[in-house]
């Protein structure tokens, strides 16, 4: 059945979807519509994660969708780059245009030309596949999509196998739970239903963040320890469950390797000096360990036949955003080892779970149109600095055409400055698909208008839950938008691709996802999918890594020339180790903000009023500073100007800058990247937002 009418309302209809954005909790939506108009967009109940709830964000979706500064039309650049400034064109004459300057750099090299994307969608469809098709077939760079989550995503993978984990829903039945560099009240919302749970069945939870955040208000202890520094503290547990043998030995030697190994470093790390570098106390690390080893197992059942309670893991992409980002997650991913918590559903971590999922990639996106090239890869962390780069023959040639499409780079890149520079080049030619004039937006040669999620075709994986989701359009795409699928078939067809694979319409690429996978008729008929998923993955084993075992220590990693053995690795920049730029800066998800969409939806941008920084009364004071001030946060990278949060969300030592403003929409035309830098992770070649040293001063007190 396509569509459901509403009885409350015989002239309305119900479709469902999915929602598209980079969250972990990827709900599934009823759009109800009247003559053709979305009126609201709801949880759908039938749906077990969702429960019918969605976020604030997202019930307001018909007010970003029908937003009066929608891009109806395609759009070309009329004054100076980064002026912002436009007029109309009709779609022939902007792809007509983008295909003859294509066409002309590609006669040089094709490897000059970029695409830039990230998840504005995390659809399947709308995302890498006809997209992936142009560039392949077009020879064009290809993009390292690392922005969000490489590190930890490869810290996994060296631990655990893949991106995979603990289902989402037992957390609801564990006695502990560590929710860990994750904010999950803004960022897991539907994750957090399961936490309060259990909860309320009497469970203890645990925050380890270094911001008093509402999800750690909620938790029964919060351990706010310094970024970057959730390796050591990891070390520190390991090292409490040893010397009180809190340890499941059996698991340890059957399923586990090289545990002798990381013994012997867990042991280099008393509470002490866990304390000294975490900048908590020695309690704080004893507590904590003696929690989660009084959820140490035998097996799963005592000779009693009482099962013991059970620890559980929420990590989020939080922690990873720091020089040993990937050695942390390795660390803790290799937690529920040492206690035996996999044995039971409901222990052992979850941080992903899109390994989970059978997505045919290469059906997709065609990796045999390069026909045999190896085009270089670029690294979107780094676009500031490769915009900037001239040819060379380490290199290559310069970047001479931007397709940017499901991103923002101008406001979500590090080391603005750079990023600013690097798009302003006006030898740069830059496309940018879009539903709004972003900062990026602003520097484009042509906006597309694009379609939004109520408008077209996709098909969703997640990362936090093991459920696929079927998105059927709910209403035609307004004014002249179009698809990015749509739009890459057409550029194809002026570029004179003509291979049968760019005709596949987008139910057509819905269906090739998964192929014969996921059964298509029950998405059809049901908007959604569970795959089959073992309840307890690893009770007996069975990681998929090379060995089978859980590995402490990865001969892949030792081979690639790395440590095989997780470590803590201090950050880039360290607290205490620059006079200069005495304060470390984290710039976390705002709540009613998805990176920086939404930042233009008013009744979301009221309620988050206006970029902040916040700051413990202690780090204020020392600076003259109060509430409601405006400041100059700084380092040798930028100046950002904003108002002062003072506030105990804020730890000593610790500044938070919430959300991906709009760049526009800040005091002086910046937003927090404007001091990140484009330093990387030790795995995964990941950004490092969340190591950066600033120092903040009173530029005016508050009126
Ligand atoms: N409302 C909302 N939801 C979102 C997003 C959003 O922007 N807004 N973003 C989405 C995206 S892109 C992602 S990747 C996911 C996950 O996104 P994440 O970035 O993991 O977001 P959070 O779950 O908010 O977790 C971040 C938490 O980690 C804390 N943190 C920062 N540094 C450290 C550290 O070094 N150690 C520890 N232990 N904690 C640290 C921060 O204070 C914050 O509370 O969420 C998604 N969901
Ligand atoms: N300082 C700091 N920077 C960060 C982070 C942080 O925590 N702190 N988080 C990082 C993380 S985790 C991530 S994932 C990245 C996110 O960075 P991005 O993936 O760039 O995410 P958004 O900023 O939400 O921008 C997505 C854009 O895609 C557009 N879009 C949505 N759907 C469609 C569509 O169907 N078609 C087209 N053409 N466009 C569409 C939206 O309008 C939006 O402007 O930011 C990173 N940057
Ligand atoms: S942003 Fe996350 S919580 Fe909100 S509707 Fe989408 S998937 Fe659900
Ligand atoms: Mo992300």
């Amino acid at each position: 059945m396509n569509v459901t009418p509403l009885l409350t309302n015989p002239s309305a209809i119900q479709v469902r979807g999915a929602c598209p954005h980079d969250c972990p909790d990827t709900c599934a939506l009823l759009t109800t519509v009247q003559d053709g108009v979305a009126i609201k967009v709801q949880g759908n109940p039938d749906h077990a994660h969702t429960n019918g709830v969605l976020c604030t964000k997202v019930s307001r979706y018909t007010e970003r969708s029908y937003h009066a500064e929608r891009i109806l039309q395609p759009l070309k650049r009329v004054g100076a780059k980064g002026a912002g400034q436009f007029e109309p064109v009709s779609w022939d004459a902007a792809l007509s245009d983008i295909a003859a300057r294509l066409q002309a750099i590609a006669a040089r090299d094709p490897q000059a030309i970029l695409p830039y994307s990230y998840a504005g969608t995390m659809g399947l469809v709308q995302g890498e596949s006809m997209a992936a098709r142009f560039f392949n077939k077009l020879g064009a760079s290809l993009l390292e999509r690392t922005i969000c989550a490489a590190a930890g995503g490869e810290g996994l993978v060296h631990t655990l196998g893949g991106k995979l984990g603990m289902r989402v829903e037992f957390f609801a039945q564990a006695k502990l739970i560590l929710i860990w560099g994750s904010n999950s009240i803004a960022s897991n919302l539907h994750f957090w239903r399961y936490a309060n749970e259990a909860k309320r069945l009497g469970a203890k939870l645990i925050c380890i963040d270094p911001r008093k955040t509402e999800t750690a208000d909620k938790c029964h202890k919060h351990i706010a320890l310094l970024p970057g520094t959730d390796g050591a503290l990891a070390l520190g547990l390991m090292h409490e469950l040893i010397q009180h043998d809190w340890l499941d030995h059996d698991y340890l030697e059957r399923y586990t390797l090289g545990w002798d190994k990381l013994r012997e470093r867990a042991l280099q790390w008393p509470p002490e000096r866990v304390a000294a570098v975490c900048g908590i106390t020695p309690e704080q690390v004893q507590n904590l360990a003696r929690d989660y080893g009084a959820c140490v197992s035998q097996s799963a059942t005592d000779a009693a036949g009482v099962t013991p309670p059970s620890a559980a893991i929420r990590m989020n992409y939080g922690l990873q955003r720091v020089h040993g980002g990937g050695n942390a997650v390795r660390l803790i991913a290799s937690l529920p080892a040492l206690i035996g918590a996999w044995r039971q559903r409901s222990g052992g971590v979850l941080l992903s779970s899109s390994g989970t999922f059978p997505v045919q990639k290469a059906a997709l996106q065609r990796p045999d149109l390069l026909a045999g090239r190896t085009p270089r890869t670029l690294n979107m962390a780094t676009i500031g600095n490769d915009l900037l780069r001239p040819a060379s023959p380490e290199f290559g040639p310069a970047v001479a055409a931007l397709l940017v499409y499901n991103s923002n780079p101008v406001a979500i890149a590090p080391e603005s400055t750079k990023v600013v520079q690097g798009f302003a080049r006006e030898d740069l030619f830059t496309v940018v698909l879009e539903h709004f004039q972003t900062d990026t937006a602003d520097y484009a040669d042509y906006i597309l208008p694009a379609t939004t999620q109520l408008e077209h075709w996709d098909v969703h994986s997640s990362y936090g839950h093991t459920d696929v989701l079927l998105n059927r359009p709910a209403i035609a795409p307004l004014g002249q938008a179009k698809p990015n699928t749509q739009i890459f078939r057409e550029l194809a067809k002026r570029m004179g691709f003509e291979e049968a694979c760019f005709q596949d319409d987008d139910e057509a690429l819905c269906r090739q996802a998964f192929g014969d996978k996921v059964d298509f008729d029950v998405l059809l008929n049901q908007g959604f999918a569970s795959l089959l998923t073992p309840e307890a993955p690893f009770a007996q084993g069975n990681f998929p890594t090379p060995s089978g075992k859980c590995e402490f220590f990865s001969e892949r990693l030792a081979r690639q020339g790395q440590d095989g053995l997780p470590d803590h690795l201090p950050n880039h920049e360290a607290v205490n180790t620059s006079a200069t730029y005495p304060l470390a800066m984290i710039s976390p998800p705002a709540r009613n903000f998805l990176n920086s969409s939404f930042v233009n939806v008013k009744s979301l941008r009221d309620i988050e009023g206006e970029p902040l920084l916040e700051m413990h009364p202690q780090d204020a004071a020392l600076r003259g500073i109060t509430n409601g001030d405006t400041v100059r946060v700084f380092n040798d990278r930028g100046i950002h100007c904003c108002h002062a949060r003072v506030t105990e969300r804020a730890r000593v030592g610790v500044v938070n800058g919430l959300g991906i403003w709009w760049r526009k929409l800040g005091l002086d035309g910046t937003n927090v990247n404007q001091l990140t830098s484009q330093k990387l992770t030790d795995m995964g070649r990941g950004p490092t937002f969340y190591d950066c040293l600033v120092e903040v001063q009173l530029t005016s007190a508050k009126e």
